[in-house]
């Protein structure tokens, strides 16, 4: 079995959301690529020696293995990209629910998308589940590679970042699969860390947790309203 973490990419229209998720499942790059309708699904598991720190995996070893645990080999992101219109917002939110972590996109070359992450940060702390200190999350700026357009800086980016204490990246969905790649990676490590800090309760907990979407009829819904991935 694997152990799933829910992410949600949000930010305003057209800053590069589908870009990113779609680089890092192996996609591709193609201009023009129609906007999000609502939501989109994707999901990619790798190995967890792959994305996990080893001191991370190795807390995580002494916490959950024992004798009828094996722990689990690997991680599946299950990302949720969502539009950044208005007019979707209300099938959106619908989504914050549940996740372990959230992703803020901006663009670049657009210093309105940088300081409407406010409005996507304080949206996401009031229609989910869980407040910003409970989940992995972190700020992503988009279109590295349009030097010329380019109207945010390192400066701009780090006085967000440090008022809600997150890490940031800056890319190109274009050329930098490996700076992507570590993006998840990274949001992967903080949804493990904040995992083990809120640990579940039982055996039973922790296997419904590792349980795909199609075993719903097994998850104990009153305990999963705060840890399972599985649910909206
Ligand atoms: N040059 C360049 N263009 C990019 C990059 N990322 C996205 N784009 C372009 O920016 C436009 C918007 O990208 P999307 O990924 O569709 O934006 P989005 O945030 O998903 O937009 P919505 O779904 O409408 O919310 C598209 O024309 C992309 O080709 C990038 O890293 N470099
Ligand atoms: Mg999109």
């Amino acid at each position: 079995m694997v152990l799933i973490f829910k992410v949600i990419i949000l930010g305003d229209p057209a800053v590069g959301k589908s870009c990113l998720m779609n680089n890092y499942l192996d996609k591709g790059f193609h201009d023009g690529d129609p906007p999000t309708i609502g939501v989109e699904f994707g999901s990619r598991t790798e190995d967890m020696m792959t994305m996990i720190r080893p001191e991370v995996l190795r807390i995580y070893r002494e916490k959950f293995e024992n004798k009828q645990y094996k722990i689990d080999s690997e991680l599946k992101l299950h990302i949720w990209n969502s539009s950044g219109q208005e007019r979707f917002h209300s099938i959106v939110t619908n989504y914050y629910r549940n996740t372990h972590g959230a992703i803020f996109v901006f663009d670049l070359t657009r210093r309105s998308t940088l300081e409407n992450l406010k409005k996507w940060i304080e949206d996401y702390e009031k229609y989910g589940t869980k407040s910003l200190s409970e989940v992995g999350a972190l700020l992503v700026g988009c279109k590295t590679d349009l030097e010329d357009l380019r109207e945010v800086y390192d400066e701009d980016i780090r006085k967000i970042a440090e008022k809600y204490h997150l890490p940031y990246f800056t890319v190109s969905s274009k050329y930098d699969s490996d700076k992507i790649t570590r993006v998840f990676h990274n949001i992967g490590n903080q949804m493990m860390e904040k995992f083990m800090d809120n640990p579940p309760r039982s055996a039973l907990d922790l296997i419904n947790l590792r349980v795909e979407r199609e075993d719903y009829k097994f998850i104990d819904y009153n305990y999963n309203k705060k840890w399972c991935c599985n649910l909206l």
